[in-house]
């Protein structure tokens, strides 16, 4: 199977960690497709475009080279191979098209526990194996701090104890893995979540306009996520105290209850969690039949 220039070829993580959220967010997005088996690339049916299933690692390079047109990756990695190509003076460019909101994490500095740290100088001298040498070498150069990194591509919490480094400077996420490894974390350096990005050349007028529909697609999905379909029954003397309780709606509709005089149903998109706390204010203040509904889909 080959690509084709008149379809958007968009760049995923193969198997890992973001190649599940990854796939969701396209289907949400209204991509008729499965996750291939064994397959490079996916051709989706119903829409003009192709998937490359690919390591991580290289779906930065692919987009600044221009090989996609659009790439999903973390923005750890992005960083990090554009430092890499910026230092080697190769094509670094791409454009930022939206912050995402899984894969989040932070690229963290991590000392053995028995280790006495005080401050980040007490890295001056000392080895930090990591996956990310440019960002970490980046980080300790701002700092003023010469230490001297060793490149590990895994297995990176294991090189203290292996005795290849003093330190470490990986990715971390609940921090169970630098516990179960003795190891303390004592510095962030980057805060990290999944980008989309897209190559820097212009791309046709068709191309763009189906990048464009989908990132209006994408930001639909984001919001409806956050957002919830609140239904109730309110009384009408308590109808302002109540509406100024629902979290971000806005302009509420109010119908009336069939068959009662004194009460009203209210209607509202809340942009915000509804706790159980504001549910429980609503109840005590004369509302009844309170519902709080997911909302798929969001446009305008
Ligand atoms: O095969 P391929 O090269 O594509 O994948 P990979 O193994 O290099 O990457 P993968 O799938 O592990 O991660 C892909 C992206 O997910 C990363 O680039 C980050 O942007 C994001 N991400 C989010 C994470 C984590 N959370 C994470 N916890 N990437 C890695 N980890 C690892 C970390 O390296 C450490 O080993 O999980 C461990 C720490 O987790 P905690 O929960 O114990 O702190
Ligand atoms: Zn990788």
């Amino acid at each position: 199977m080959i690509m084709s220039d008149s379809r958007l070829k968009i760049a995923i993580q193969k198997s890992g960690r973001l190649s599940d959220a990854t796939l969701d967010l396209l289907k949400k997005c209204g991509l008729n497709l499965n996750k291939p088996k064994d397959r490079l690339i996916m051709h989706v049916k119903n829409m003009p475009i192709d998937l490359l299933f690919v390591r991580d690692d290289d779906i930065p390079g692919l987009v600044m080279d221009g090989v996609v047109d659009i790439g999903f990756a973390g923005d750890n990695i992005v960083q990090e191979v554009k430092l890499k190509r910026q230092t080697r003076g190769e094509v670094a460019e791409f454009n930022l098209l939206k912050q995402l909101d899984y894969g989040n994490c932070r690229l963290s500095i991590a000392f053995p526990e028995e280790k006495q740290y005080e401050s980040i100088s007490d890295l001056g001298g000392k080895t930090l194996a990591t996956t990310y040498p440019y960002l970490t070498g980046a980080y300790l150069k701002g700092q003023g701090v010469k230490a001297k990194t060793v490149q590990l591509k895994g297995s990176v919490e294991v090189a203290p104890r292996a005795g290849l480094s003093d330190a470490i400077c990986d990715i971390v996420s609940t921090g169970t893995t630098l516990e179960a490894n003795g190891l303390k974390e004592v510095a962030t350096i980057f805060r990290s979540s999944a980008v989309a990005i897209q190559k820097p050349d212009l791309l046709s007028q068709d191309i763009q306009k189906l990048v464009d529909r989908l990132m209006v697609r994408i930001n639909g999905v984001m919001q409806a996520k956050e957002s919830k379909y609140i239904m109730l029954h309110a009384p009408k003397t308590q109808l302002d105290t109540i509406v100024d309780l629902l979290p971000g709606a806005e302009k509420p509709t109010i119908l009336p209850l069939a068959g009662s005089e004194d009460m009203v149903a209210i209607h509202a998109v809340a942009t915000e969690t509804v706790f159980w706390e504001t549910m429980e204010r609503i109840k005590a203040l004369g509302g009844s039949s309170i519902l709080v509904l997911p909302i798929e889909k969001m446009l305008g």
